[in-house]
């Protein structure tokens, strides 16, 4: 077949086979089923066992650099002469992204609370920062400075003190728009190690690197392996998978928009998903060979192709209505609604990790400048995570306190559960102040 004819999936709602081939999408596995579990699990033991030596030679091994020659840590004058080179239309944009993401992620500072309840019982919690967190960046071409930025702004944010971020830097080579990104969010410490056995180092600690509480940052293959297998010793901000863009547009868009938007994410990865829901055909059929057209030109077009071929579609539906909960069962990472009026399609979405609404909103701006995270659940994980938040970097204590008058009231009842639970010690603890005597 010729390559335009080949994918994407065209489905229509109205067709008698729609609910299973619907289905067949939706449980489409995109991940890969490499199994690196076992070799990211002796990786992890041998840092354990050997820290910094086991490190030092898979770095050599794999980034084909000796780091006690290169230097294990890139140090805070390189970030800000880093900054200072850069072009200064790319710095000035780059300030606007850090300045709006810092400014949304304030928003999201959870209140401290504390009172007292209609028992007398003072009841509260209070919201603090982990010590220190690890920030994975990979090398190559995936060292994505906006990521850098959407991962190490909330973590300064909820007022993480030490910030430790580890990179690969293959044959030496450092990326200097990455230590730019680092300057403007504040990473204190920078590693020039990568993989999983990066990932750690942050988690045990070495005697070069101390221990950080919770990982966050995009990976391979073996660096997702490695956060999963340390998650619980540490916490990580998720397990993320292949992304996605679902688009609900009607034939009022310009088809060339909404083939960009669709592209922006297929060029991530061959393994990226882009959906479009209409309810037009002819708008079906201007999109699609709007892709191809844009296809033809793009700098990214082999990867863009192989995603949009083997796991793009476009779906048609009687109302952009009728969308909406089959989008739900999506669960997008992303989702357009690009309709003049989106808030009546919005206010009946229910999975979904970020929306973006209207025409004028397509999901790459939300990438670089808008301001919320854009480290959103994959893989229909939006049905129950969140993208990155603030909170990711903190943890709740609550509190309380009883008064001789209130444990009178509430206290029987945990002496009958104690009692019930066959804890006798719990209930002589709780019994004995409300009856010394007891
Ligand atoms: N769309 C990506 C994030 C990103 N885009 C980084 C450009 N740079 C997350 O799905
Ligand atoms: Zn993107």
């Amino acid at each position: 077949m010729p390559p335009e004819t080949r994918g994407p999936l065209r489905l229509d709602a109205a067709a008698g086979d729609f609910a299973e081939r619907f289905t067949a999408l939706v449980e489409a596995r995109r991940e890969a089923d490499d199994d690196v579990s076992r070799d990211v699990a002796a990786i992890l033991a041998d840092v354990r066992v050997r820290g910094d030596a086991a490190v030092a030679e898979r770095t050599a091994r794999f980034d084909r650099h000796d780091l006690d020659a290169t230097g294990w840590r890139i140090e805070r004058a390189a970030c800000d002469a880093a900054l200072a080179a850069l072009d200064p239309a790319l710095r000035t944009a780059l300030e606007l992204a850090a300045t709006r993401i810092r400014a949304y992620h304030e928003s999201q500072r959870p209140a401290d609370r504390d009172t007292i309840d209609g028992a007398g019982v003072r009841l509260g919690a209070r919201w603090l920062p982990v010590a220190a967190a690890g920030l994975y960046v990979p090398g190559g071409r995936a060292a994505y400075p906006s990521s850098l930025l959407m991962n190490a702004i909330p973590a300064k944010v909820a007022g993480v003190e030490r910030l430790a971020m580890v990179t690969p830097t293959p044959d030496g080579v450092i990326n200097p728009l990455v230590l730019a990104a680092a300057a403007l969010a504040g990473v204190d410490e920078i590693w020039r190690i990568g993989g999983a056995q990066a990932v750690a180092a942050l988690a045990y600690g070495t005697a070069r690197i101390a221990p950080v509480d919770v990982i966050v940052g995009p990976g391979n293959g073996w660096v997702a392996e490695a956060k999963r297998q340390l998650y619980g010793r540490v916490g990580i901000d998720m397990v993320a998978g292949p992304s996605e863009i679902v688009v609900v547009a009607d034939a009022g868009n310009d088809p060339a928009w909404i083939a960009a938007d669709l592209l922006s994410q297929a060029e991530h990865d061959p393994t990226s998903q882009s959906i479009l829901f209409t309810d037009d055909q002819g708008f079906a059929d201007a999109v699609a060979a709007a892709v191809e057209t844009q296809l033809a030109a793009l700098a990214t077009g082999a990867t863009a192709r192989a995603s949009w071929q083997a796991n793009g579609a476009i779906i048609r539906v009687a109302t952009l209505a009728d969308a909406i909960p089959l989008c739900d069962r999506l669960a997008p990472e992303h989702l357009e609604l690009a309709v003049a009026d989106p808030d009546p399609l919005f206010a009946r979405v229910r999975h979904a990790g970020s929306v973006f609404l209207g025409r004028h909103t397509p999901e790459a701006v939300g990438d670089y400048v808008a301001g919320p995270n854009h480290v959103l659940p994959t893989g229909r994980r939006a049905r129950f995570a969140s993208g990155l938040s603030v909170l990711d970097f903190m943890k709740r204590t609550s509190f309380l306190a009883c008064d001789a008058a209130s444990i009178q009231r509430i206290g029987p009842a945990a002496v009958a559960l104690a009692e019930a639970e066959g804890l006798p010690a719990h209930a002589r603890s709780v019994a004995l102040r409300l009856d010394p005597t007891a």
